[in-house]
């Protein structure tokens, strides 16, 4: 079930304390093979300390402790260094709150068996989303549009945060480089793996969505995807026109 171990799940957490624990919970009876790293950036809420209450009774379960909110993408990269130290093969990013379904980690982990970034998809057929706005899934669709589209992504679900990477895939340059804010972490990662000629694979997923705790989502960190993927987009562009190599 696991072709490519040791696994380790990412976890980054920001006020998830009720979240958690089912969340850990089910994950470990669902792939009891691969061990879990809790990201946490000093979560008001005391996320961190239910995470040492897993950790100290379950020897597979790991904290990572930050001082303060750094944003996610930040937090996935010091929780890749931490499990590359560690000689871990798979990197599985999951968020915390439930809306990714660790019942469903086996078809991403199968799937890393002829692939090196696999996307949990909710846009291919067989994906859905349960409990969402239609706003919200338009502007889920449309910013994967616009990604696939600006950047020539061969992908549907660009900022999907569901994902299993082969440790190759992260690169010292890919770390030292990757955009670490907000959505754009997912979309830059996506789009250097792509870049990279790395194979990049999709499977579909049901996301559902939170209904413990509150969203991280803003109108900032939208808008700051648009510019940044416009820009990347442009860069692209000029970096095919003028024949240059990547950056
Ligand atoms: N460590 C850490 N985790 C974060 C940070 N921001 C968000 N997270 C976590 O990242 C995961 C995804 O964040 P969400 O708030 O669910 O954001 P989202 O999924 O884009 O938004 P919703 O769809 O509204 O849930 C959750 O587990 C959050 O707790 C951060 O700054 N630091
Ligand atoms: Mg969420």
């Amino acid at each position: 079930m696991v072709p490519v171990a040791p696994a380790l799940v990412v976890i980054p957490t920001y006020n998830e304390a009720a979240n958690l624990p089912p969340l850990v919970e089910r994950l470990r009876r669902a792939v009891p093979e691969v061990d879990v790293l809790v990201v946490d950036d000093n979560s008001p809420d005391g996320t961190g300390r239910v995470a040492d209450r897993l950790a100290a009774a379950d020897p597979a379960v790991h904290v990572l402790h930050r001082p303060g909110k750094d944003g996610l993408g930040a937090a996935y990269l010091d929780g890749f260094r931490w499990g590359l130290e560690r000689s871990y093969r798979c990197l599985v990013q999951m968020d915390g709150d439930g809306s990714h379904l660790p019942e469903q980690l086996p078809r991403l982990l199968t799937a890393l068996d002829r692939a090196d970034l696999v996307i949990g998809s909710r846009w291919v057929p067989g994906g859905r989303i349960v409990h969402w706005p239609r706003r919200r899934q338009l502007l889920s669709r449309g910013g994967s549009g616009y990604s696939r589209l600006l950047l020539g992504l061969p992908l549907r679900d660009v900022t999907s945060g569901y994902r299993a990477l082969r440790r190759e895939v992260l690169t010292p340059g890919l770390m030292a480089d990757v955009a670490a804010r907000g959505y754009c972490f997912q979309v830059d990662l996506a789009h250097r793996a792509v870049r990279a000629g790395l194979r990049v694979t999709e499977v579909p997923i049901t996301f559902v969505e939170r209904t413990e705790g509150d969203s991280k989502m803003s109108r900032e960190i939208v808008a700051e995807a648009l510019w940044r993927v416009t820009a990347w987009g442009i860069a692209s562009r000029f970096r095919a026109l003028t024949g240059r190599g990547h950056t």
